[in-house]
C-alpha cells in the first residue's frame, strides 16, 4: 500500500509566527490540527492519503508537499476485478465514476450540487476568473464542466481562501520573496528531518544530505529574521540551500515527473502561499524565464539564487 504522509502547507495567522525552535508544534487555524509553525505559513501533518494496491516504489519520495486537493491531471485506472468496477477506479478531481450500459466504469463530471457542503470560509477557493468557489470540489466540478472549452482550458484554482484585494508586487518585495522562501525550505528539511523517527519521511540519501545541514553549527535557527541576515546567510552559507530547493522542486514534479513544474503542480505550494505573500504570483511568473507556462529545474534553480554549475538533476531525488 502506497501510504504517502502528505504535508499541507496550511494558513496560518501571523499571531501564531513565534520562533519555531523553542516550540515546534503550534496548533494551525485552518485546515489541518497540527503543524509546525515556520516563517508564516504552517507545515501540517495531518493528512495521510493511502493509495490502494500499490507498494511505495524504491526510490518514490513519500513526502509531498501537496494536498491531493490540487491535482487536476491524475487520473488512475486499476485493472482489478471488482464487484462494483466503480470501486477500484479512481477519477481526478472534478470527476466521478459511474457504470455506463456494459458495466464499465467511467469517470464524469460531478455536480457542483453534490459536493459537500463548506463548513466555513476557509474551505473557499479563488479561481484564476477571481470568482470564490464553496470549495475546491465546487471549483474543480465547475472546471470539469468547462472541459474542452478554452475557458475551461485557462481556468485554475488560484489560491485558498475566498477571493480578495491582492495588493500589487514591488521590484523591492519581488526581490526578499525568494530570500525568506529559501529559508522556509531550509527549515522545512530540517523538521522533516527531526521529525522523521519511523524514516518514511526522508529517504537515506534525502537523511544524508539534511543531516549535514542539521548538524552545521552555522544554521540559522528557524525564527523571525531581517531580510539582511537572511541574505548574509545566503552568502555565507550557500551550500546549505541548493539541496532544499532541489528538494522542493521534486515534491512538486510529480504529474508527470519530467524536469518540469505545470500550473498544476505549482498549485500545493502556490495556493496556500498567495492570501499571504502578494509576491508569489509575479514570483513564479518571472520564474518562468521563457515564459512556456513551465518551469523548468534550471529556471526553479536559479529563481532561487541557486548557481548554474550546483544544479543537478540527481539531486531531485
Ligand atoms: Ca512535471
Ligand atoms: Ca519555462
Amino acid at each position: 500500500m502506497r501510504v504517502w504522509i502528505v504535508f499541507l502547507l496550511c494558513l496560518a495567522g501571523k499571531a501564531l509566527a513565534a520562533p519555531v525552535s523553542s516550540q515546534p508544534l503550534l496548533r494551525c487555524v485552518c485546515l489541518c490540527s497540527y503543524g509546525v509553525q515556520l516563517y508564516n505559513v504552517c507545515v501540517c501533518e495531518s493528512l495521510i492519503f493511502s493509495f490502494l494496491t500499490q507498494e511505495l516504489e524504491v526510490g518514490v519520495n513519500p513526502v509531498q508537499v501537496e494536498t491531493g486537493e490540487f491535482d487536476e491531471a491524475i487520473e488512475v485506472v486499476e485493472d482489478v476485478v471488482a464487484e462494483n468496477p466503480c470501486d477500484n477506479h479512481h477519477c481526478k478531481k472534478g470527476k466521478v465514476c459511474e457504470v455506463d450500459d456494459s458495466n464499465q466504469p467511467m469517470c464524469v463530471c460531478q455536480d457542483p450540487l453534490n459536493c459537500p457542503t463548506a463548513v466555513g470560509e476557509f474551505e473557499h477557493v479563488c479561481g484564476t476568473d477571481n470568482k470564490t468557489y464553496d470549495s475546491s470540489c465546487h471549483f474543480f466540478a465547475t472546471k470539469c464542466a468547462l472541459e474542452g472549452t478554452k475557458k475551461g482550458h485557462k481556468l485554475h484554482l488560484d489560491y485558498i481562501g475566498p477571493c480578495k484585494f491582492i495588493a500589487p508586487c514591488l521590484d523591492n518585495e519581488l526581490s526578499e520573496f525568494p530570500l525568506r522562501m529559501r529559508d522556509w525550505l531550509k527549515n522545512v528539511m530540517v523538521t522533516l528531518y527531526e521529525r522523521d523517527e519511523d524514516n518514511n519521511l526522508l529517504n537515506e540519501k534525502q537523511k544524508l544530505r539534511v543531516k549535514k545541514i542539521y548538524e552545521n553549527e552555522k544554521r540559522l535557527q528557524a525564527g523571525d529574521h531581517s531580510l539582511d541576515l537572511l541574505a548574509l546567510d545566503f552568502e555565507k552559507n550557500y551550500n546549505m540551500y541548493i539541496f532544499p530547493v532541489h528538494w522542493q522542486f521534486g515534491q512538486l514534479d510529480q504529474h508527470p515527473v519530467d524536469g518540469f513544474l505545470s500550473h498544476t503542480e505549482l498549485s500545493p505550494l502556490r495556493a496556500p502561499l498567495i492570501p499571504m505573500e502578494h509576491c508569489t504570483t509575479s514570483f513564479f511568473e518571472q520564474c518562468d524565464a521563457d515564459q512556456d507556462n513551465y518551469i523548468a529545474l534550471e529556471e526553479w534553480a536559479s529563481c532561487f539564487g541557486i548557481r548554474e554549475q550546483d544544479i543537478d538533476k540527481d539531486l531531485v531525488i
